[in-house]
């Protein structure tokens, strides 16, 4: 093959791989229904209940994406994905979206992971025995750590301890499963994962008032759904879905009174509830597709409470989970 065929040869053979790889939106369409790669057990964020029906803040924001699509929050299979295994799945097509507890870095956007937002901002902590009478992680030196394989957590916790000069041993798990029963049984000082992980997975101990989360948060983990990097339209799907319920929020838009929410002169409220404007089209999709999310799933901030808020049995604060204009971190671009 002469040079120039080959170089044509090989733009043709991109465009089409690009083509096959390209319009998720049809495809989840054409199936009737989404499938999102979900977290195997961590209550709160993603969790099977016990008829098997998946619950939790990251499967509530799967549920909006298919209640944008389908008029229907229950139209979206959930796939448990181990930690280590999130890049590869995500690359295979098996699932549309990943929304289990991961977190934004350069390095896994890089390597194909396309993140569309932050749905938690978290940072990592230690928990441990009170026996262990530790009231500090930088009283951690020469301590066992139950971690798990895979996770952003394994690397900060060798960051957190080189970096203070401390020595540690690193008990590496493959589930997070393991990993708390390994520490449960004594088999490490102390264990370690997100801050979110921590409040959940400390009701999974024999005795969770006998142990201590230490008052560190070692790290950023800025938790968001992620997307393959070959489309856009459906980048922009996935990332105005969060977006939306953020501006629900904060506009008082609840599940309980949208309805009456469409009788609003609120111009802001109009375009978010596809009343002016064709926004919704433009993405794709119906201009009511903020409506049909609140009315399946709520709001982010009713999302949030029921899930790990503070009258869940998770109780986590909103903090840095706050709108933007109540001293917190979320912010939604305006829909005009
Ligand atoms: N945010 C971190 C950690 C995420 C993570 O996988 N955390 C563990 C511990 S809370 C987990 O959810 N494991 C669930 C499981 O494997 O069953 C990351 O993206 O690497």
């Amino acid at each position: 093959m002469s040079r120039r065929i080959s170089i044509i040869a090989g733009a043709v053979l991109a465009a089409s791989l690009t083509a096959a790889s390209a319009g998720t939106l049809d495809a989840v369409k054409a199936r009737g229904e989404l499938v999102c790669g979900a977290n195997p057990g961590l209550a709160g964020f993603g969790l099977p209940d016990d008829k098997g029906v998946y619950k939790g803040l990251d499967v509530d924001e799967c549920r909006a994406i298919a209640a944008a699509i389908f008029n229907d929050p229950t139209k979206v299979k959930f796939l448990p994905i181990n930690a280590k295994d999130r890049p590869t799945i995500l690359a295979s097509g098996e699932i549309d979206v990943l929304i289990r507890n991961t977190t934004w870095t350069l390095g896994r956007q890089e390597g194909g992971m396309f993140f569309t937002g932050v749905n938690y901002y978290d940072g990592q902590g230690f928990m441990v025995r009170k026996s262990l009478g530790v009231d500090s992680a930088l009283k951690l030196d020469g301590a066992s750590v139950c971690v798990q394989q895979g996770t952003t957590t394994e690397l900060n916790l060798a960051d957190y301890f080189r970096s203070h000069n401390l020595k540690f041993e690193a008990v590496v798990f493959a589930t997070d499963e393991e990993t708390v029963k390994a520490y449960d049984s004594g088999r490490c000082d102390a264990y370690t994962t997100d801050a979110s992980g921590l409040y959940s997975e400390r009701l999974k101990l024999a005795k969770p008032d006998d142990n201590i989360v230490l008052p560190e948060i070692i790290s950023k983990e800025p938790l968001g759904p992620s997307v393959r990097k070959d489309d856009l339209a459906w980048f922009q799907i996935v990332q105005w879905t969060h977006f939306a319920l953020v501006t629900a929020e904060e506009l008082g838009v609840t599940q309980a009174n949208v309805d009456e929410m469409l009788k609003s002169p609120n111009p802001e409220i109009r375009r978010l509830l596809g009343l002016e404007g064709d926004f919704g089209q433009q993405l794709g999709l119906t201009n009511d597709w903020a409506y049909r999310m609140i009315k399946g799933v709520g709001n982010y901030g009713e999302i949030f409470e029921r899930n790990v808020g503070m009258s869940s049995p998770i109780k986590i604060a909103r903090g840095i989970n706050a709108l933007w204009n109540k001293g917190g971190l979320q912010y939604a671009p305006p829909i005009r």
